[in-house]
């Protein structure tokens, strides 16, 4: 009885300190996610919210910022296109489970990735975003880093944003669907590798 007594303590408090991080996708047609870096603590949620364009928030390492984490396989938001002057955005969340390993994450879509579209949870002092950032642009003009250095395309968006993110982390967080009504369930960390989609060059008339 004592057991389940604690149990709802606790949980009752892991609630209330809960913090639910937002960050914005795309901020004004911008390749960036808006803050850049987040500290978080366990059970915190991160969620992203894309609000241009058709961006992706997927898992790298520190090693290789613009390439799709695997052994095991990282986590992706997939493609959410953005229609410009749309009203409702989706959104792609995950939650913290251990605020001592950091996670690393850019942009898939073309191009972006090498323009410094990069993003760290919480970042280290041997380890910062601004390392993590540098090797993103270094690996702009150097094939070997992924492949996402081109320059993107111009043009305009459509399309609208109903989102189908899932994954898998590498034990450090755990994804869970979403989209712009509530997702009926959250997806947990599972063994199921993310389906990473890879760029097969410029698409012209792409806002990418
Ligand atoms: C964080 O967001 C999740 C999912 O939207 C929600 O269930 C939870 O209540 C939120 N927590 C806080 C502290 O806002
Ligand atoms: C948004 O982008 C437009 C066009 O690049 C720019 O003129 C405007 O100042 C930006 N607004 C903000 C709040 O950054
Ligand atoms: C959390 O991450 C750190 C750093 O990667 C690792 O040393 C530690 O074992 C992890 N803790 C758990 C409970 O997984
Ligand atoms: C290319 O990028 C990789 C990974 O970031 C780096 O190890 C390598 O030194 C770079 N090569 C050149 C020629 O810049
Ligand atoms: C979003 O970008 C991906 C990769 O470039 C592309 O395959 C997809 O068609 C784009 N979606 C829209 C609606 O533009
Ligand atoms: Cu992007």
């Amino acid at each position: 009885m004592r057991f389940f007594a604690l149990t709802a303590v606790a949980s009752l408090l892991s609630a209330v300190s809960a913090a639910n991080i937002t960050v914005i996708v795309g901020k004004n047609g911008t390749l960036t996610y808006t803050p850049n870096s987040v500290t978080a603590n366990v059970g915190d949620v991160v969620a992203f919210q894309f609000v241009a364009k058709n961006h992706t928030v997927t898992q790298s390492t520190f090693a290789t910022p613009c390439t799709p984490k695997t052994n095991p396989a990282g986590v992706s938001s997939g493609f959410q296109p953005v229609a410009s002057g749309a009203t409702s955005f989706p959104e792609w969340s995950f939650t913290v489970q251990n605020a001592s390993a950091p996670l690393w994450f850019y942009c898939q879509q073309v191009g972006h990735c090498g323009q410094g579209m990069v993003f760290a949870l919480n970042p280290t002092a041997d380890k910062t975003f601004a390392a993590f950032q540098a090797a993103a642009l270094a690996s702009a003009s150097n094939g070997t880093s992924g492949g996402y250095g081109y320059p993107g395309g111009t043009g305009s968006t459509t399309g609208s944003g109903t989102t189908t993110g899932s994954g898998t982390t590498t034990g450090s967080g755990s994804a869970s669907s979403a989209s712009t009504k509530p997702a009926s369930g959250a997806m947990v960390v599972g063994g199921k590798a993310a389906a990473f989609l890879t760029i097969a060059g410029l698409v012209a008339g792409l806002n990418l």
